[in-house]
């Protein structure tokens, strides 16, 4: 089957496009929403009761965003999409034996990921034999061998993958990488690696360190707030709020951003009677630019080279006593900012030189600054480079390590951070390695393993077999669609732990399981009694969760549990004693405080309100690189962007094409098909465009187009149908949603020195159908 009858999306029967939205951001709009989507739920007394404990001590962690709770948070901490992230799960439509029996997997393929996910819960064991047309029950102790089975026939453990979504707790990610590292791998793709893997890399090269040096509490001392490529209204709506009490005490709010995200501009905070009754909201971004995708390292550079000039008159601008104390390699990167030259750095950002000095001077002139960003960052070629000269800019004036200021890489999922921190991770530290090994006296692989582009790979030249995923919608999430759906196909066996039905289900191996875990919101009751897990927000305060609802089914088990069970079946229990770790959830947690540092009384801190905080080095200017100081990194910009690389390729105009998230989505999970800030109501499978350039192309707004990958590997990539949007976004540069737009992006296409897809960088070429 073609990729194109397989990935379907929105019917547009019910199209329609009103202009973009005008009110402030969040609002009654959020409220409304929010009502409707728990309505839709099916289950709206359960929803409700689960989001009165959503980020509350005692209650569970939300599972939709990363962002960190307040301490002052009130009694009500959710946002509009928590209510739909909750609603989804607190569904009461049951994907059972029964459904599997109706619907077979070919005729599942033909649904969308909308339809897919909406069938509600997964509620037991299925497995897909390879010849039979439809999913069947199994057992779970039947499941659990032969996952075991399929793993000791591989010839090599390094066959195994064992993918990660950064929703898995703590304490199931520690359990999952112990039996990986037992078994002998260290093959643990994850979605990190399509996400903030960057932002990683990026910092452990500057600073040591490879998380967010800045605390929810920093952010009521900054001076000003610059947000990189970023949508919190969508994604981390919690977040606006943060933004807005910073905004009304006067801080700056810099938004820097190819699109103009209408949450960075104003926003109503539900939580305020006054802004609900006056239908008023407050500014967020008083300061706007529009770079053009990918030119956010030739903006910075822009502003460190206003910075050295000014500095021959004004000694103040530079922090040369931390550049000095704490920082090497400043004068190669001086020499490297100041050879830069001004042509290149405008035509790359596509900003006007005093557009670039209006950036400069409110980063001068304001003494305690943050940098948030996101994907806008991570997902390009150079974003490990753009993340180390964000941090350039920073330490040029010592905004590292003192309160008020810092780096604060957003993350996605809510415990994708904490997943890192308790050994998830392909390249894992020798440090970890070796206390892993200390503890439970094993010969603990070292070899690198596999992250989530090379696993794919790895797997259509059959170097792995067995693909295991703990949450997520690998299918789905990947670049370059056919040949992941190809890799997954090739393998031996396909294991999906989920909660919901979605594209990765269906897209199998040779036999595949379904293992239906319970949910966030859920109770998890084992041997012990009630369990409570644990997760780490983007500023490192680690936090327990616990479930409220019964299950959506009795024979659901914890993704705990089930790691367990596969483990036993596959490594047996003579080196670690699983089911009695997964009998009681605070043992995982003991066995975490002796591996990992700054986890001690792991058992007692998470009891203390709204937990603990895991210290960050950098923040207090300790700086575990190699030369023992923060490194300025001299990186030169990009000698060419992508839509430049991809113009010797081909005589039509080419845009640059990002892939992002609409407001009614969760990644690949699809909640609704509007897109309330942006103005799209009813599909999803449209473009972005500049006006001047549909003029120039003879296309306009409404105009139906094929979307074209322009590359030099002799694969041919493209998706037709897509309907014209007329939007204020950067000459050349084009916008459509993710994962619709996944087969256009090219596996091969990866961030240097990094391997995310460079899923904000595409090289397009636009044709009317
Ligand atoms: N409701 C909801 N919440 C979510 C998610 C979700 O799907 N839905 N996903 C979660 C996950 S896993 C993640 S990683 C985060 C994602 O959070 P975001 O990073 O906010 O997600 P995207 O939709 O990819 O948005 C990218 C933003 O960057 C801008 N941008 C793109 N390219 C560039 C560029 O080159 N330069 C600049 N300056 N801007 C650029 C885009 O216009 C857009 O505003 O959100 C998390 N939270
Ligand atoms: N084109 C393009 N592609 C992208 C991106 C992009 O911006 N553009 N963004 C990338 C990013 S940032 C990320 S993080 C990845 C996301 O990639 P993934 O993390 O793999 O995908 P999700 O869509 O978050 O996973 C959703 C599925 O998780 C399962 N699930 C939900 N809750 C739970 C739970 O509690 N337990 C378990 N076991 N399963 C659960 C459900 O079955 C649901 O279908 O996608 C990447 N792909
Ligand atoms: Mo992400």
């Amino acid at each position: 089957m073609s990729t194109s009858t397989k990935i379907k999306s929105s019917k547009n029967s019910s199209s329609k496009r009103k202009s973009a939205y005008s009110s402030a951001a969040g609002g009654w709009g959020a409220l409304r929403s929010s009502a409707k989507h728990l309505i839709q739920s099916e289950n709206a007394a359960k929803s409700v009761k689960a989001l009165l404990k959503a980020n509350q001590p005692g209650g569970f962690d939300c599972p939709g965003c990363a962002w960190g709770d307040a301490k002052s948070a009130g009694k009500v901490d959710f946002c509009e999409n928590g209510v739909k992230a909750i609603a989804w799960e607190a569904t009461s439509k049951r994907v059972d034996s029964h459904f599997f029996k109706q619907n077979s997997i070919s005729q599942l393929q033909q649904w969308d990921d909308h339809a897919l996910e909406k069938s509600g819960r997964l509620t037991e064991p299925m497995y897909f034999d390879g010849e039979s047309e439809h999913y069947q029950p199994i057992s779970w102790e039947a499941a659990f061998n032969m996952i075991g089975s399929s793993l000791k026939q591989l010839s090599s453990p390094n066959q195994a993958l064992l993918y990660t979504s950064g929703r898995a707790s703590n304490e199931v990610a520690y359990l999952y990488q112990l039996f990986g590292r037992v078994l002998g791998t260290n093959n643990f793709p994850d979605c990190s690696n399509m996400c903030h893997e960057a932002s990683g890399i990026g910092m452990t090269n500057s600073i040591g360190t490879g998380k967010g040096t800045v605390t929810i509490e920093d952010f009521s001392k900054a001076d000003a707030i610059f947000v990189f490529g970023q949508n919190p209204g969508t994604n981390h709506p919690r977040m606006l709020g943060t933004l807005r009490e910073a905004s009304k005490r006067g801080a700056k709010i810099v938004s820097i951003n190819n699109l103009k995200e209408r949450g960075l501009q104003k926003f109503s905070d539900p939580q305020s009677p006054k802004e609900m009754i006056f239908l008023t909201g407050t500014d967020i971004s008083r300061h706007y630019f529009t770079p053009r995708l990918g030119g956010d390292m030739a903006l910075l550079r822009g502003v460190a080279k206003c910075l050295f000039e000014r500095f021959e008159e004004d000694k103040s601008v530079l922090d040369t006593d931390f550049i000095q104390k704490h920082c090497h390699g400043f004068e190669a990167y001086q020499r490297s900012v100041v050879s830069t030259d001004w042509t290149t750095i405008l035509e790359q950002c596509n900003l006007s030189k005093e557009e670039v000095e209006q950036i400069a001077t409110i980063y001068a002139c304001n003494d305690n600054v943050i940098f948030t960003w996101a994907m806008g960052i991570t997902q390009h070629r150079h974003s490990v480079n753009t993340v180390q000269e964000l941090l350039n800019v920073l330490m040029l004036r010592g905004n590292i390590g003192k309160a008020g200021a810092g780096a604060c890489p957003v993350r996605g999922h809510s415990n994708v951070q904490g997943n890192r921190t308790v050994g998830i991770d392909e390249k894992p530290p020798m440090l970890f390695l070796d206390a892993l090994e200390k503890r439970y006296s094993f010969n603990v692989p070292r070899e690198h393993g596999f992250n989530t582009v090379d696993s794919i790979h790895a797997m259509l030249e059959g170097k792995a077999k067995v693909f295991i995923a703990l949450g997520g919608n690998f299918a789905a999430a990947t670049p370059d669609t056919e040949r992941s759906y190809q890799a997954l196909q090739q393998c031996d066996l396909t294991v999906q732990i989920s909660t919901k039905l979605n594209r990765s289900h269906l897209i199998t191996g040779k036999r595949a399981l379904i293992l239906p875990c319970l949910g966030r919101t859920e109770i998890d009751h084992q041997k012990s009694g009630e369990q409570c897990i644990t997760v780490e927000d983007s500023m490192s305060m680690v936090h327990s969760s616990t479930g409220q609802n019964e299950p959506a089914s009795d024979l659901l088990r914890s993704e705990t549990a089930i790691v367990a069970g596969i483990a036993m079946a596959s490594v047996g229990d003579n080196i670690v004693n699983w089911h009695k770790l997964a009998s009681d959830y605070a043992l995982i947690r003991q066995e975490i405080s002796v591996v990992i540092p700054d986890f001690e009384h792991y058992n007692a801190r998470i009891k203390e309100g709204r937990g603990f905080y895991l210290k960050n080095p950098a923040a207090q200017r300790q700086w575990r690189t190699p030369k023992k100081k923060a490194i300025f990194s001299d990186a030169k910009l990009p000698e060419q962007l992508a839509h430049e690389r991809a113009q010797s390729l081909t005589n039509k105009p080419i845009f640059t094409l990002q892939t992002l998230r609409s407001h009614d989505q969760y990644n690949t999970t699809i909640y609704g098909m509007d897109d309330r800030y942006r103005g799209v109501y009813g599909e999803r499978n449209v473009i972005f465009m500049n006006a001047e350039d549909l003029s120039k192309q003879s296309l306009k707004n409404g105009d139906y187009v094929k979307i074209t990958t322009v590359s030099n590997d002799g694969i041919e990539r493209a998706l037709t149908n897509f309907k014209i949007i007329e939007y204020s976004i950067p000459s050349s540069c084009v916008a459509a949603y993710y994962p619709e737009t996944n087969p256009l992006v090219p596996l091969e296409s990866v961030a240097e020195n990094c391997g995310t897809p460079t899923y904000k960088s595409i090289a397009v070429s636009i044709d009317k159908m």
